[in-house]
């Protein structure tokens, strides 16, 4: 029996649900319970945040987990990258007030970046030899800049409406992002056939889909 930690609630989770659906997967997930037995295959579905996915599949509390990439990278976890699901694409990038005086990524030296995605921003920054203060925050990024919590972002972008809601604008595409499966390093030899066939399943879904 596979266990496999989804979203609970948000944007990857009804897509999430759509191609369990779609490979034959379906359960009825109350909105209290934390796992939910499927029909069809034989899995459990535990119903997490997304920022819980990477660890818990790491632990091995889930087998299998399908989270953002950018929760991944962010965590810094061992995980396996199974699968690219083709849904949730989005990219974290690094964007700024409009009127700044951007030239390169030099501006951002001893400047202030909020953001919810630390662990990645400070990667790239030090792989760039930028000296930039990280300020974290979880909700609300977009807004920092205007209300002079800091002078840049470094957050999720998709369509850039935010941004342009918010006077910001794109500067540096740091990681492209979709949603992925991911699996435990010492999964047994019986759950690495399971999710053989389920990723079998998946890829046919994803490739007839175009
Ligand atoms: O409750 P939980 O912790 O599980 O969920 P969450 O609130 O942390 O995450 P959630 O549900 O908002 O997003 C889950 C995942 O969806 C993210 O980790 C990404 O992998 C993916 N994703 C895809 C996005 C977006 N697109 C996206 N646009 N996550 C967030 N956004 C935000 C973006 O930051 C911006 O504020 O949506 C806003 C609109 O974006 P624009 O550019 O289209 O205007
Ligand atoms: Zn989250």
């Amino acid at each position: 029996m596979l266990r496999i930690a989804i979203q609970a609630k948000g944007r990857l989770n009804e897509k999430t649900m759509a191609l369990l659906a779609d490979a034959g997967i379906s359960a009825s997930v109350g909105s209290r319970s934390l796992i939910a037995h499927a029909k069809g295959f034989p899995v459990d579905l535990l119903l997490l945040r997304d920022d819980d996915i990477p660890q818990a599949v790491a632990m091995g509390t889930a087998d299998i987990g399908i989270v953002g990439l950018n929760e991944v990278e962010e965590k810094g976890v061992e995980v396996e990258r199974v699968l690219d699901l083709g849904f949730g694409g989005c990219r974290l990038s690094l964007a700024v007030p409009r009127e700044a005086d951007y030239k390169d990524l030099g501006w951002f030296d001893g400047k202030r970046i909020a953001t919810s995605y630390p662990e990645i921003l400070s990667r790239f920054l030090k792989a760039n030899s930028i000296n930039a203060k990280i300020h974290t925050i979880t909700g609300s990024v977009e807004i920092a800049p205007a209300v002079g919590m800091a002078d840049a972002i470094f957050d999720i972008v998709s369509s850039g409406g935010t941004l342009i809601q918010n006077g910001l604008v794109e500067v540096k595409s740091v990681l492209d992002s979709q949603a992925v499966l991911i699996a435990s390093p010492g999964l047994s030899a019986e759950k690495r056939e399971e999710l053989d066939k389920l990723c079998f399943r998946f890829r046919s879904i994803i490739e007839s889909r175009g």
